[in-house]
């Protein structure tokens, strides 16, 4: 397959729009675990080109931006629709600003948007605030695109997520865990799922405590967490949100820092390697399970994003053996390691 637009083009709307695309989507959807009457899906979303789910609202929001005639792009960012919008802005041609909150997103995400030629700036205030600040900016003037997930056909794009798991499974599953941000992906798999038929999920969002407007149902002044991405105060689109959630007799939580760290640190265990925000969701998922309230049947979750987008924050948890060895010392490693029961099995 060739991207989302040409695997899904009567879906979107989208008509003759020649497409810019990297080849995002059709991203894996494997299945994880059975415990009791419940089966796990992962939806593995760091596959796609710049690994996160971004990449296919923004094949959509650029395409449509570049055939009406757009000079430049910009967004706020917590790092991922950064990293995303300057590749697919590269893609088309266009030049690319990314407004992002100073010293609050990852290196490696910082480093996509430079490697691919955008304008990085930065506010001192949190995502919120950038937010409001490029949008105040693409509203003055038509010098530039916003394509935030406010731009329609960011959302769009992503419901393609939606469809994607339908063709996998033959149906929707009875149950949708993602993590919440700003809201616009769990707005768009539910838009996605009722446009494209066979059931509508529970949808479960989940957020990290420090920063759960959706679940306390106030906007928060200062949101704090570990998982950078998801590091958003007043969700912009949590109307949408809210009506998915309660449309389809769904819900929020919140899981702490801990909690996300432990559920990242399980997954990678079991070979999967996401970044704290795609954690999250995970770690909702283990929640629900310890609390004896996991619904029946399949729960698939939407792990969003690459742990190499965020290298630093697994140093929590890892341990590297740093001396040297020879032979005789590695064989005597591997004879403590193996017949010594040091060795932990996640499964
Ligand atoms: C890995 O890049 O908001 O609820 O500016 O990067 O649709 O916001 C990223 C969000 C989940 C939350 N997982 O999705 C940004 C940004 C990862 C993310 C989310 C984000 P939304």
């Amino acid at each position: 397959m060739r991207g989302v637009i040409e695997r899904y083009r009567p879906y979107l709307d989208l008509a003759d729009t020649p497409a810019v695309t990297l080849g995002e989507g059709s991203t894996p959807l494997i299945s994880w675990a059975t415990w009791g009457t419940t089966d796990i899906f992962l939806k593995l979303e760091g596959t796609n080109p710049t690994g996160s789910f971004k990449d296919r609202g923004m094949t959509v929001a650029i395409s449509v931006a570049r055939q009406q005639g757009a000079q430049a792009v910009i967004c706020a960012s917590t790092g991922n629709t950064a990293a995303s919008a300057a590749a697919y802005a590269a893609r088309a041609g266009l030049p690319a600003f990314v407004v992002a909150p100073r010293g609050q997103i990852t290196q490696e995400k910082m480093l996509q948007a430079l490697v691919h030629q955008a304008t990085f700036l930065t506010v001192d205030g949190n995502f919120d605030a950038a937010l409001a600040m490029v949008r105040k900016v693409a509203e003055r003037t038509s010098l530039v695109t916003l394509v935030n997930s406010v731009n329609p056909w960011r959302l769009r794009g992503q419901e393609t997520g939606a469809y994607e798991i339908v063709d996998d499974l033959g149906r929707a599953p009875d149950s949708l865990v993602l993590p919440v941000g700003n809201a616009g992906n769990i707005s768009a798999y539910f838009q996605g799922f009722k446009r494209y038929g066979h059931g509508v999920p529970r949808m479960l969002g989940i957020q990290a405590q420090g920063s759960s407007p959706l679940v306390s149902g106030q906007d928060v002044e200062n949101p704090e967490t570990i998982a950078s991405a998801i590091r958003i105060g007043k969700p912009a689109s949590k109307h949408l949100a809210v009506k998915a959630v309660a449309e389809s007799g769904g819900a929020f939580l919140a899981v702490s820092d801990d909690e996300i760290l432990d559920a990242q640190r399980e997954l990678a265990a079991g070979g999967v390697f996401v970044e704290p925000a795609s954690a999250t969701a995970y770690a909702g998922i283990k929640r629900l399970k310890a609390q004896d309230m996991l619904p029946d049947g399949i729960v698939a979750a939407i792990l969003t994003g690459t742990g190499l987008k965020d290298g630093h924050t697994p140093l929590k948890w890892t341990q590297a053996k740093t001396e040297s060895t020879d032979a005789d010392r590695l064989e005597e490693t591997l004879r403590t390691l193996l017949n010594g029961g040091a060795v932990h099995v996640a499964h």
